[in-house]
């Protein structure tokens, strides 16, 4: 029996990559479905769901309860998977932890709706106005006081919720060119840089089609994040893996990295690891081996 979640578009949906993460990041299981936002149909499909759920993220429960907000799916994860680490074990990083979850989660309203989540590009030229300084001065006390306080490398130590929530803030802050600290642009970078954030977008890039929705009258820059290994999807192997790095099936669709090929048991599979190679430690393993 596995949790199973409903999230919309991966490139503009922050609270669906908070809900996302708040399984992947910890290795939790779960099971994906995904609705449109925007489009006739997406309230429909929300409610066919979960009965009275408005918004994505929701999840479905095995017992078939419902969670129908980003912040109630983490708390009850933290509190259904103890031993995954959502939370610090140690007091005051975990109420740390929490505050920031719940800060971010009611707050920083001008940030949200002034410099909206787009994972496919960044921006040239934008203008923080001062609501968006004063949004991003309280980020940077808050953020200071936690990592100065439980030492790093994340805002209270390991990777924790309080990180999964402000992963959509770290993107804008590089796809805008926001003005902050040092500190606070290297926490930002190593937000794009971790795994399950490459993976969201690996998957974004390939399974979301292009939305007008959040373009900004501004120039387009290329999304700051660690370049990917160059790749393609090729017609044909042999590969030098016989079985799937993600199911174990047989290959049946291939791609080429480096001069060399591998296979994957289905297309979407291997479009997404075409689109970020690192992103996947599953096909890593096999690529060092
Ligand atoms: N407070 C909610 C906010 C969720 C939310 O606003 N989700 C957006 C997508 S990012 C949505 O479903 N919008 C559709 C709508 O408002 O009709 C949470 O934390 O989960």
């Amino acid at each position: 029996m596995t949790h199973e979640l409903l999230i919309a578009d991966k490139t503009t949906s922050s609270w669906s990559l908070r809900g996302w993460l708040a399984f992947r990041a910890f290795d939790i299981p779960v099971r994906l479905h995904t609705t449109r936002l925007y489009r006739d149909g997406f309230a429909a499909e929300v409610e066919a769901f979960a009965p009275g759920a408005r918004t994505v993220p929701v999840v479905r429960r095995p017992t078939g309860a419902v969670l129908s907000d980003s912040l109630a799916i983490g708390w009850h994860l933290a509190e259904a998977f103890p031993e995954k680490g959502l939370l610090p074990e140690d007091p005051a990083a975990r109420a740390d932890a929490m505050s920031l979850v719940a800060e971010m989660h009611a707050g920083f309203a001008a940030l949200r709706a002034e410099c909206p989540m787009n994972l496919r590009t960044a921006w040239a030229g934008f203008s923080a106005s001062d609501a968006v300084r004063a949004d991003l001065a309280r980020l940077e006390l808050i953020w200071g006081r936690a990592m100065a306080a439980h030492g790093g490398p994340w805002l209270c130590g390991d990777y924790s919720l309080a990180d999964v929530f402000f992963a959509p803030v770290a993107t804008r802050i590089l796809t805008y060119d926001l003005p902050v600290s040092g500190p606070a642009l290297a926490y930002a970078k190593a937000q794009v840089a971790h795994a399950p954030m490459r993976q969201w977008r690996a998957m974004a890039l390939v399974e979301d089609p292009e939305d007008t929705v959040y373009d900004m009258a501004l120039d387009r820059r290329p999304y700051p994040a660690p370049a990917p290994l160059a790749a393609r999807a090729v017609k044909e192997g042999p590969s030098e893996n016989s079985t799937c790095p993600y199911s174990g099936d047989p290959v049946r669709h291939f791609m080429a990295v480096n001069g060399r090929v591998f296979g994957f048991c289905n297309a979407r599979c291997r479009d997404k690891t075409v689109a970020d190679p690192e992103a996947w430690p599953d096909f890593m393993a096999i690529f060092a081996g």
